[in-house]
């Protein structure tokens, strides 16, 4: 296969959505090789190339058409302003974007921030947000630690990502606006070529049943016959379910595809119309 046909995809080289994005495509069946200061890595067996990138670079990248795809997250797309498409949301790499104070302060509602310093460095993201809330605040951008700011007179308030909220606590500040909800996404050039669009719409089938397996549980569970319509309500599938007739005489084995969540929610339902013996299985490709 020539070089041109491989699709190049932009993934940080190492940081919080490393793993994550080797491990979706390693769970998609694409082999690729990761580490050791390594800076590119053609898939043996899938169409593809790998960029190992900083975060910040990826959009910009792809923006270019350097990747024809890469995997960011959507605080820093946003706040690079690059002119791409987003894919697909990818689930991982979740955050926000939010406006902490020092814990002292008695924080009432966002006027607070008005005529205040601002540290962050996300200067687009926090702009837009003083704009739609008509704030007059100074931001004043940094390129890291921004949350020592505040504690060596640099600002009043800080603007920065979360996640557990320690980060913020042990700064000896507080979280009082989350201005933006993040995570992970698959960004892609706005102009692929069509072979290239066809290894897209090739790694989107896998990415899809990946994800929606990761979503998805197998339930088996032996039911009394006289049970089987009640229990069975309980279990929308991807079609219906599989019944089995059991050894001993008027049970069925039930077999059926539930989404995670609606498998806590009916799990009582299905216990008290007489359900036994449940086990509940991961799923590792979901194909429609
Ligand atoms: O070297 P490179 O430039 O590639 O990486 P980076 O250091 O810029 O980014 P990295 O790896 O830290 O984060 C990559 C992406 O992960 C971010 O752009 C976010 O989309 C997402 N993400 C998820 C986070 C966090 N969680 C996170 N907790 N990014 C940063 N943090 C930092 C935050 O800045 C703060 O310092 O972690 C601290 C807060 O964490 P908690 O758990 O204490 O609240
Ligand atoms: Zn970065």
């Amino acid at each position: 296969m020539p070089q041109s046909e491989n699709l190049r995809i932009a993934i940080q080289k190492s940081g919080r959505l490393s793993e994550d994005s080797i491990s979706l495509f390693k769970e998609c069946g694409i082999k690729l090789e990761a580490g050791k200061g390594r800076l590119k890595s053609e898939s043996p067996n899938f169409q593809a190339e790998f960029l190992f990138l900083r975060d910040d670079d990826i959009p910009g990248y792809v923006e270019d058409g350097v990747a024809d795809l890469g995997i960011v997250g959507e605080n820093v797309l946003i706040e690079s302003a690059k002119s791409v498409e987003v894919i697909k949301k990818l689930g991982f790499s979740k955050c926000r974007l939010s406006l902490a104070v020092p814990r002292e302060v008695d924080y009432v509602d966002h006027t607070y921030f008005d005529k205040k310093n601002i540290a962050t460095s996300y200067p687009k993201l926090l702009g837009k947000y003083l704009a739609d809330n008509n704030l007059n605040a100074q931001i004043h951008e940094i390129s890291g630690s921004v949350e020592i700011a505040p504690s060596i007179g640099l600002a009043d308030a800080v603007c920065d990502i979360v996640s557990s909220g320690s980060t913020l606590l042990s700064n000896g500040l507080k979280e009082v606006e989350v201005i933006f909800k993040s995570e992970a996404v698959f960004i892609g050039n706005t102009s692929l070529s069509d072979s290239k669009k066809a290894i897209l719409e090739k790694l989107l089938f896998r990415i899809n049943a990946v994800q929606r397996a990761q979503n998805n549980k197998y339930i088996l569970l032996n039911a009394p016959n006289d049970k089987l319509k009640e229990i069975i309500s309980f279990l929308p599938g991807m079609k219906s379910p599989t019944v089995m007739p059991l050894a001993t005489e008027g049970w069925s084995s039930v077999h059926s595809v539930l989404e995670e969540s609606e498998f806590w929610e009916n799990i009582e339902a299905l216990r008290s119309a007489g359900a036994e013996g449940i086990l509940v299985i991961p799923i590792e490709k979901m194909i429609y």
